[in-house]
């Protein structure tokens, strides 16, 4: 393995060379198959987790279940202490865990620091959040009763996360999770295993410094079927899934087939609207960052730019510009602005969806390809590549997670672009640049974008954690993060409590006896 001091960050971190892949906060040797992590960046072997088996799965749940006992009983604001110090951990390791993220996932260095410092965020937020954790009083049609709301723990949480935010997602699920009473049981996606090790033992020693049980954190490892042990497991309440359409569908279907709860964060196609009245400049870095930042592996990657045709060149020029300043390369290199994709799996999608959108008359304007030679060697490195295309075509209908950007013309007023933009199976964000008062509040009105986030003079990518995140359609509709998102981890409960020595029915029902 080539040096960018990851030995160093491993150790740090507490990485080994083999590491088990199942944990509920004590160390043990895993038995199941070994899981090897390589890295984009230069492709060598990073190192390796077991992945956890049926006996070991079961395991972890009767652990996850007795530390829920517990936990559920100690006060919101002690649960939040305890979350304050894993941020307070966070904080200390911040540039360990961006570079290993930066390493094991391929996405740039400040990007690295930028998903750590998420994690820091909504620990901060689920600290202030465990003193507001807060319910109704109602009004009671009894005369000497009284009603109110409650919310209680759920249980179990299981988290499934995607590669891309291979902590931070964990992390907004998680730290909410944890004030509002959960425990939870993480399957980081099985492209990067080691970030997950990292945290995992960030909480680990965390938790043991408060004496809190295991089992508050729980982590197993392996491919779809240790994700189907959760997803069909009756003990686990709530399944908190971010990933592909295809993999929601199937997650939702058999979470709601045992009548569970699930949160679905999944695939996007977003867009950027720029209209006549739009600021050229904030339009180029707001598209091309949206584009080719995390080299277009974000779910609020800015897939389709919609540009009015009076503007249309202009716009198209200035964009088509900027890629040529464009660096790509090692992400640990901070002067370079795009890495590489996750695997060569990726590369052929990338590839596959340029020639696909050939075919259906699309026009490549930014030539794309893979790169070669010297700091390529791990042939994950792509270029990012601008088509101009019709919304209507089947892969701009489709989420590739790569470097590719749609830009097309709409005509007239900005309800056109609304419809173009809303004309695709996702919904998660949304964006339209323009000084025009009445084109960007139309944009956010009922009859403007159908999308979870809608920004105004702002890219569709890097969303506030203080905000609830998630989207609509295929999106999934769940919504993770900030907000009262928080209300998806418990249950709710309505109590009516009479304190009076008669028993007035509701309704005015009369019942003597
Ligand atoms: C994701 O890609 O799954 O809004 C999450 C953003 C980030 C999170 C993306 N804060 O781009």
């Amino acid at each position: 393995m080539e040096n960018f001091g990851i030995e160093q960050v491993l150790k740090n971190l507490g990485v080994q060379e083999k590491n088990n892949g199942t944990s509920t906060g004590s160390k043990s040797t895993g038995n199941g198959e070994e899981l090897k992590s390589y890295t984009p960046v230069t492709g060598a072997y990073i190192a390796s987790v077991t992945a956890t088996t049926r006996a070991e799965y079961d395991q972890v749940i009767d652990t996850a279940q007795q530390a829920f006992l517990q936990w559920r009983d100690v006060t919101a604001p002690m649960r939040g202490e305890v979350v304050r110090q894993f941020g307070e951990k966070l904080r200390a390791h911040k540039e360990d865990l961006g570079k290993l993220v930066s390493f094991e996932m391929g996405k740039s260095y400040q990007e690295g620091l930028g998903e750590v410092q998420e994690m820091i965020d909504i620990c901060d937020f689920a600290v202030g959040l465990s003193r507001q954790l807060h319910g109704l009083t109602i009004k009671s049609e009894r005369p000497g009763h009284h009603m109110q709301e409650q919310w209680h723990p759920l249980g179990v949480v299981g988290i499934i996360s995607a590669f891309n935010f291979p902590v931070a997602v964990w992390a907004w699920n998680t730290a909410l999770a944890w004030v509002c009473g959960d425990v939870c049981v993480w399957k980081p996606s099985e492209k990067t295993p080691l970030t997950g090790i990292a945290c995992q033992n960030l909480i680990t020693e965390t938790l043991k410094e408060n004496d809190m049980p295991e089992g508050i954190s729980c982590l197993i490892n392996g491919d779809y079927t240790v994700g189907e042990m959760m997803t069909k497991d009756e003990r686990v309440p709530l399944i908190s899934a971010t990933g592909s359409i295809r993999m929601g569908k199937i997650v939702g279907q058999t979470v709601a087939s045992r009548l569970g709860k699930s949160i679905l964060e999944l695939g996007g196609n977003n867009a950027i609207i720029v209209t006549p009245e739009a600021d050229l400049k904030m339009t180029v870095i707001g598209s091309v960052f949206g584009a080719v930042g995390t080299a277009g592996q974000r779910c609020t990657s800015t897939r389709r730019i919609i540009i009015h045709e009076s503007i249309y060149d202009k716009v198209k020029d200035a964009i088509v510009n900027a890629y040529k300043q464009l660096r790509i390369g090692n992400p640990l290199d901070e002067t370079n602005h795009v890495g590489p994709l996750i695997d060569t799996d990726s590369v052929n999608n990338y590839l596959n969806a340029i020639e696909a959108v050939q075919k259906e008359g699309g026009k490549v304007i930014v030539e794309g390809g893979v790169l070669e030679g010297e700091g390529y060697e791990s042939g994950c490195y792509v270029k990012p590549c601008i088509v101009e295309a019709e919304n209507s075509y089947a892969t701009v209908q489709e989420e590739t997670f790569a470097p590719i950007l749609y830009l097309m013309k709409y005509s007239g007023d900005v309800n056109n672009a609304i419809a173009i933009q809303n004309g695709v199976k996702q919904g998660l964000s949304s964006a339209i640049m323009t000084n025009n008062v009445q084109e960007a509040y139309t944009f956010l009105s009922a009859t403007g974008s159908d999308c979870g986030i809608a920004n105004v003079n702002i890219g569709t990518s890097g969303a506030e954690i203080g905000g609830a995140f998630g989207g609509e359609k295929e999106t999934g509709g769940g919504r993770e993060s900030g907000s009262d998102a928080w209300k998806g981890y418990m249950r709710r409960q309505t109590n009516t409590i009479n304190y009076t020595d008669k028993l007035p029915l509701a309704q005015g029902i009369k019942f003597d006896l």
